[in-house]
């Protein structure tokens, strides 16, 4: 390891606390000149570091800083986003994630992109994902679950994003089934849940995450529909802490699933969930389905009767509330 990142794993362990030059020093085996420049260096690169006579140096987190030092340093999970891969402009997070499940990339594994060029959404649509104003990231996980199962992370994903957003701002977001979660009538975050699998085997999952923090504006396709959280409260939001904040959150709720099963994040998913309305029109690629929902299936499943009294189990879909 590089002496500057040997400086950083220091100050990453002794969060909040100063350190003297000479533990420093004596830590990484150099003089306390090479110490100095190096803070100069870290300084010129965005870290807020403090230095008080007789008490040595400090690392100040620097809230605005985006980078893969700044969304490591105080990241208080034990293993999500510990192996994180960080691009400044990637084509799809999801294909980086991808190829490194291919590569034996452990779970926990993120991968974030400041700016995605081809981001995408379900069913091959476009995400549009602007430089350096949201959080673009797929997240790896291996649970040993089967298949049909897989739509519960989805669930767990969704939850967590919702926490962590409320916990960084005053909002108030809600989920909409399967995969989007909006504040009001528009979309500040929408969920792509990928698998790999082998015969009845998931070998990962990839949960494709995309934040609307601090655009300004949208372009006119989706202006309507879209919301940034920045155009919501008025100010921008530390995309590093809102990231830190979601994979806390997500490993809390990934624990509570691995220990207690689905239910629990049913009922915490149900009570930031929009309400499904008792008729409904599903649209998938293979059609659309109009019926009664019944709620949604241990599995994760969406279940909907039709008029033939026929319940179908729905994967993924756009939801609409009949208006008849
Ligand atoms: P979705 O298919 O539910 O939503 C896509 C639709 O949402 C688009 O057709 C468009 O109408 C609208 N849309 C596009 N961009 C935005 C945006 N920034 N905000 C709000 N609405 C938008 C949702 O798919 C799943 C999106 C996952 C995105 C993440 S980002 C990191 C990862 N990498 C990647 O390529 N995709 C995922």
């Amino acid at each position: 390891m590089k002496n500057r990142d040997r400086l950083l794993a220091l100050f990453q362990a002794h969060e909040n606390d100063f350190l003297s030059g000479q533990k420093i020093a004596d830590h990484l085996n150099c003089s306390r000149t090479a110490i100095w420049k190096q803070m100069e260096q870290l300084r010129t690169e965005g870290f807020l570091i403090e230095a008080v006579r007789n008490k040595g140096y400090r690392l100040r987190a620097s809230a605005e800083q985006y980078t893969r030092d700044a969304l490591l340093l105080n990241l208080a999970t034990t293993f999500m986003g510990k192996n994180l891969y960080f691009y400044e402009t990637v084509g799809s997070t999801q294909l980086v994630a991808k190829k490194a499940v291919n590569d034996g990339a452990p779970e926990g594994t993120v991968i974030v992109g400041d700016q995605q060029e081809t981001g995408k959404g379900r069913m091959n649509r476009n995400w549009d994902s602007q430089k350096g104003q949201g959080i673009w990231m797929s997240l790896i996980v291996k649970p040993d679950i089967p298949i049909a199962k897989a739509p519960q992370f989805t669930f767990i994903a969704s939850l967590a994003i919702v926490e962590a957003i409320e916990k960084v701002t005053d909002l108030t977001p809600q989920i909409k089934w399967p995969n989007d979660i909006y504040i009001g009538k528009r979309k500040v975050c929408g969920v792509l849940t990928e698998m790999q699998a082998e015969a009845d085997q998931i070998e990962a999952l990839i949960l494709g995450i995309g934040i609307n923090v601090n655009q300004a504006a949208f372009p006119d396709e989706i202006k309507n529909k879209a919301t940034s959280l920045r155009q919501e409260i008025g100010e921008t939001v530390s995309r590093t802490i809102l990231f830190q904040a979601a994979m806390l959150y997500f490993e809390k709720y990934y624990q509570l699933y691995t220990e207690k099963g689905f239910e629990p994040i049913k009922l915490l998913w149900e009570s930031k969930a929009i309400p499904f309305q008792s008729t409904m029109i599903a649209s998938t690629l293979k059609g659309s389905i109009r019926g009664k929902v019944k709620g949604i299936s241990d599995e994760g499943v969406l279940l909907m009767e039709d008029a033939q009294g026929v319940i179908h189990e729905i994967y993924s879909a756009d939801i609409e509330f009949d208006k008849e």
